[in-house]
């Protein structure tokens, strides 16, 4: 497959657009696409399900993270990214349409993109609309028939039992037909090999799509959805290896603060669900212990299997024509606040991991400007030299891409239930209101002082200026999306 060299095509796509910011709400009528004479990167679309930004290329732990690392250091790592609403398929049918969540819109983890927002072109669709060959491996939507039209074949998903061992597959199999979904133990390891499970079965296939891709005179988007560190914890004994016991701490901030509304917190119910887990109380701390240490084992376990796509990648002679783009659908409490899973306002669900790839460009720096999810379609569209849709809320990135220095956009808002969050430079402050508006309670927190978000400074006299400023942005952000 040949190509111009990034550089040129980057060059004619920036003086198309004339460095110019889109508007918040884009406003650009869509125009009729004309075939790029030069043939486009392809894209690989990664997503990992409940993957938070604490992977060792963003230098906050010892979890090892050795392919991802490497795709961060020949790319740009964005430090401050966040998603729309953190849950499933809420975050993902924001990120497809460019659309952002509201109180009645994307607002629980079965979603479905194309029910709340009907009539709204997605990334996919938009894609496959432009000639590229779009195909759908593993959870990309939350529903495997989301926009079933916009991927040039179904979309296929890994089918395989979750637990390895059998005294744990007995388990669901006791619960089954119970009236609730049949759930084991949240944690699992088993001294199986990567291909029994299902993100090993993802990886196989993605790395057989790509040979079949490759051959294809067309681009392709392949996306690319990993389940796991997704719970239950499950993965082969030898990533639970890679730690050890004594190194896992429980954080320093592991009490139910006191200074937040109650409807900042929540009772870890998507945890509690799990067979080992207490249904109410607090949770031992043998077993959070546990629990931490399986998320980082999962975290490496799929870093594995990333690593072989993108080495297949490479042995294709793809890697030069391919924009390689890595995003989580949420962040994850890992006991901070007393709190486990996503489903909240603080930072801790909302900030994601995004690592974008473009051949050429910026290889090895870092981002701290303020991203959005709803920011990831546009950029792509810049990208791939086609015009963007009016629908767009997001606005494109690209700029930062070609200058990671660059500040970017001043704020990242987003919902959760009853709360709207706003993310400045400095702060982040968010308010619960019930359906009716009404006042329910409110955080503000000073991440230059408190990156851990442990003061609720929303209360004290001498920040009442920037709780209404603050205040005031999201009624107005409210306006157009309530
Ligand atoms: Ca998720």
């Amino acid at each position: 497959m040949s190509t111009a060299t990034f550089p040129t095509y980057l060059l004619n796509r920036l003086m198309v657009i004339g460095f110019c910011f889109i508007p918040w709400i884009s406003q650009i009528q869509a125009q009729q696409v004309e075939k790029n004479p030069e043939k486009p990167f392809n894209i690989l679309f990664i997503a990992v399900d409940d993957l938070r930004p604490q992977l060792n290329c963003y230098g906050k732990s010892k979890m090892v993270s050795p392919n991802i690392d490497r795709l961060a250091s020949e790319g740009v790592l964005f430090e401050r990214a966040f998603c729309m609403v953190p849950t499933c398929g809420a975050s993902r049918a924001s990120l497809m349409t460019s659309i952002r969540p509201t109180r009645t819109r994307f607002t629980t983890y079965l979603t479905y993109a194309e029910k709340d927002a009907p009539g709204i072109v997605p990334l996919n669709t938009y894609f496959k609309q432009n000639g590229y060959t779009t195909v759908s491996l593993g959870k990309v939507y939350h529903h495997k028939d989301d926009h079933a039209e916009g991927w040039s074949e179904p979309a296929w998903r890994p089918r395989t039992q979750a637990y390895k061992l059998e005294e744990n597959m007995k388990i669901v199999r006791s619960q089954a037909g119970k009236g609730k979904k049949a759930r084991g133990p949240s944690y699992e390891s088993a001294d199986a090999p990567d291909e029994e499970y299902p993100d090993g079965l993802l990886a196989q296939q993605a790395m057989e799509q790509l040979s079949q891709l490759s051959k294809n005179e067309e681009p392709f988007f392949l996306a690319v959805g990993f389940i796991k560190p997704h719970l239950p914890f499950v993965c082969p004994q030898r990533d639970w290896d890679l730690y050890s016991e004594e190194e896992i701490q429980l954080p320093p901030n592991f009490a139910r603060p006191e200074d937040v509304p109650q409807e900042a917190l929540h009772n870890s119910g998507e945890l509690r669900a799990y067979s080992d887990i207490p249904a109410k109380g607090p949770i031992p701390e043998e077993t959070c212990r546990k629990l931490i240490h399986g998320y980082y084992a999962c975290v490496s376990f799929t870093d594995r299997q990333i690593g072989k796509v993108l080495q297949k990648l490479e042995d294709l002679n793809l890697k030069e024509n391919t924009i390689v783009v890595l995003w989580g659908d949420h962040g994850w409490n890992l006991g901070e606040h007393n709190l486990w899973c996503k489903h909240c306002c603080f930072e801790t669900s909302m900030h994601i991991p995004l690592i974008v790839r473009v051949p050429g460009l910026s290889e090895g720096q870092g981002s701290y400007a303020l991203i959005e999810t709803v920011d990831i379609y546009p950029t792509l569209c810049d990208l791939a030299g086609i015009a963007l849709p009016t629908h767009v809320q997001g606005k494109s990135f690209l700029p930062i891409l070609q200058d990671p220095t660059l500040a970017g956009k001043e704020t990242a808002i987003g919902r959760f239930r009853d709360g709207d969050t706003v993310r400045t430079d400095k702060f982040r402050y968010s308010e619960y209101t019930d359906k009716k508006g009404k006042l329910l309670g409110k955080m503000l927190f000073n991440h230059k002082q408190d990156p851990e978000e442990d003061q609720n400074l929303a209360e004290q006299k001498k920040n009442q200026e920037k709780v209404s400023e603050l205040s005031n942005y999201l009624k107005e952000s409210k306006k157009i999306n309530p």
